[in-house]
């Protein structure tokens, strides 16, 4: 499939360790094709109407990673051939080749990352890349899916790696789209096709400063006072950083209330706003699909982005559903 591919070619991919290592597995097995790599606005899980006219003059673009609208497909697929790898729930696309285990029935746990069904998808063996990409998206939690932690275990005494030293690689890859350098991600894979050890990428001086700048940011906003209302905290931040994941997370374990955070920093004309709740989040996630809202999560975690304007009254609604018995 990938070797009959012709002309020029755009790789687009998620802006996380998994898409970079997915992107760093299809750039290395492509390198003697014409072909240049694309993340999309940090935040958007879509492309703008400016990027989809861009990447209309690609003869093929492959898409790691990402489960993109349908309606962004169909565009793309007018002008070149479209290939999906991916491992997100969804739709399956039939027009297309859409490479997806995971909602073709399969196990998700067989199928933990985009990086680890490239990999498969190509017949390497298992390798770092196809590794941090699994990493990335579940850190701790992967040590409960018994097959694929064995697998990474085995792999970090072969190395003489710990997996905590995985975990520093995928803070230190993260740190790129948390920093919001849309560009830094971008060169990221091309970083790692240099690198031929692990060390190389633990000592890249850039990732640690992201890291260290992060780190102090985070520190900061933990610090500054937040209200509680009824046991739940409500926390306002004002940060050009995308770590409203990390600051929520951090202040709902440390204090086992639901917690609330709104950053107003991220975006130009739009709100973060985020929510670890003890009680099943779902109703609130709808609720703000309903309204218009990007909003997604799972049943303890709610994130939305919010045009300014409409911030207060869903969080007056979310703080309601919160604090109410
Ligand atoms: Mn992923």
């Amino acid at each position: 499939m990938l070797a009959d591919l012709q002309g020029k070619g755009l790789l687009i991919h998620h802006w996380d360790t998994d898409g970079i290592c997915s992107i760093r597995l299809l750039l290395e097995h492509l390198s003697d094709k014409n072909v240049i790599n694309k993340t999309p606005e940090l935040g958007n899980y879509f492309l703008t109407e400016k990027e989809l006219k861009d990447y209309s003059k690609y003869d093929f673009v492959i898409v790691a990673d990402m489960s993109l609208p349908e309606d962004n497909i169909l565009k793309l697929v007018k002008k070149a051939k479209v290939l999906i790898f991916d491992h997100h729930l969804g739709r399956e696309i039939k027009k297309i080749f859409h490479h997806n285990p995971v909602i073709k029935g399969k196990n998700p746990n067989e199928y933990p990352s985009a990086s680890w069904i490239i990999n498969r998808y190509l017949d390497n063996p298992v390798n770092l890349f196809a590794l941090l990409g699994i990493v990335g998206d579940h850190e701790q939690k992967i040590k409960d899916n018994q097959l694929i932690y064995t697998t990474i275990n085995n792999f970090c005494n072969k190395n003489n790696l710990t997996f905590d030293d995985m975990l520093k690689i995928v803070y230190l890859l993260d740190s790129n789209y948390k920093i919001g350098d849309k560009k830094a991600v971008e060169k990221a894979p091309h970083h790692l096709l240099t690198y031929t050890s692990a060390n190389e990428i633990l000592e890249n001086n850039q990732w640690n400063k992201n890291l260290t700048k992060l780190n102090d940011e985070i520190t900061k906003q933990l610090n500054q006072v937040s209200d509680e209302i009824n046991g739940t905290i409500l926390k306002k931040i004002n940060t050009p950083y995308n770590i409203i994941s990390t600051i929520t997370r951090k202040v709902a374990w440390e204090s086992g209330k639901n917690t609330l955070v709104i950053n107003t920093g991220f975006f130009g004309d739009m709100d973060q706003v985020y929510v670890r709740s003890n009680k099943n989040a779902e109703p609130m996630i709808k609720r703000g699909k309903d309204l218009g809202f990007k909003c997604g999560g799972k049943k303890e975690v709610l994130g939305a982005i919010v045009p300014k304007d409409k911030t207060d009254s869903f969080v007056e609604e979310i703080m309601e559903f919160l604090t109410k018995k």
